[in-house]
């Protein structure tokens, strides 16, 4: 019924949680960003932002053309609604799931991204950027371990909200946080380690791309790093 177009980073690994946790029957169509096949005229139909993951549903609810969706908070709140899981039906909590998604979306998210482009993928190391976002992360992780004192997940029951984040907090390390330093984080990380759906979930991962290996190479680091409008234009064209 979809189709998945992933890798395996943590925003592909968002969409692998919910699908495995829902029990939904998918079809993975591998992007490797490193390889620069998110330029692929096919890829840019579904996902105009030449970023993974997005999905494509080919059975509507209520029937009709197939639905393309990217940005993976908008593809979990898609499949929640479309699947009633996941996602609390009461005003009070779906509002706050939806602000915890949201929160991953535009601050766990972008933040952990730079802070692991400046302290780990960056040329130059500049002491400042690498500062700024370490920091930034730090900070986050602590609003999130406050939130989690007094509940078990973020929002209610285990939600869209926790799928979103977690896979940002798996690569804790490599973020240069001190997971001890935030026990609620940890706990909450640990349960949701632990649950079958998740395993798979990652399992998935190792078999499309059983090297597992961050960006290595020049031409790796050419395709996804300095990307301007006039760049993606070109590649765009060249994949056609
Ligand atoms: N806000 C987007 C971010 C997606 C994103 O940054 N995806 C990365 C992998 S995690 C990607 O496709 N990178 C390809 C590139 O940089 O060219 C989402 O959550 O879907």
């Amino acid at each position: 019924m979809f189709d998945l177009y992933y890798w395996t980073t943590p925003n592909g690994h968002k969409i692998t949680i919910f699908l495995e946790e829902a029990g939904l029957a998918y079809n993975i169509k591998p992007v490797n960003i490193g390889k620069g096949e998110q330029f692929k005229a096919e890829f840019l139909t579904v996902s105009p932002n030449n970023r993974i993951p997005a999905l494509v549903d080919h059975a509507p609810t209520g029937g009709g053309k197939p639905i393309a969706v990217f940005e993976s908070g908008a593809i979990l709140l898609y499949l929640a609604e479309k699947t009633g899981q996941f996602l609390s039906r009461d005003l009070r909590g779906r509002t706050e799931a939806i602000q915890w998604l949201f929160w991953q979306m535009g601050n766990l998210g972008p933040m952990a991204g730079q802070n692991n482009h400046f302290s780990n993928y960056a040329a130059d190391k500049i002491p400042y950027a690498m500062d700024r976002y370490r920091n930034e992360v730090n900070r986050l992780y602590g609003v999130l371990n406050r939130r989690l004192a007094d509940r078990a997940f973020v929002a209610g029951d285990y939600s869209i909200a926790d799928m979103a984040i977690y896979p940002w907090i798996v690569p804790h390390e490599r973020q240069g946080q001190k997971i001890d330093d935030f026990p609620q984080v940890k706990r909450w990380l640990e349960t949701i380690q632990a649950r079958p759906a998740v395993m798979r979930a990652y399992e998935k991962a190792k078999a499309v791309n059983p090297s597992q290996g961050g960006i290595r190479t020049s031409e790796e680091r050419a395709i996804l790093f300095g990307q301007t409008a006039a760049s993606v234009d070109r590649a765009a064209a060249q994949a056609r």
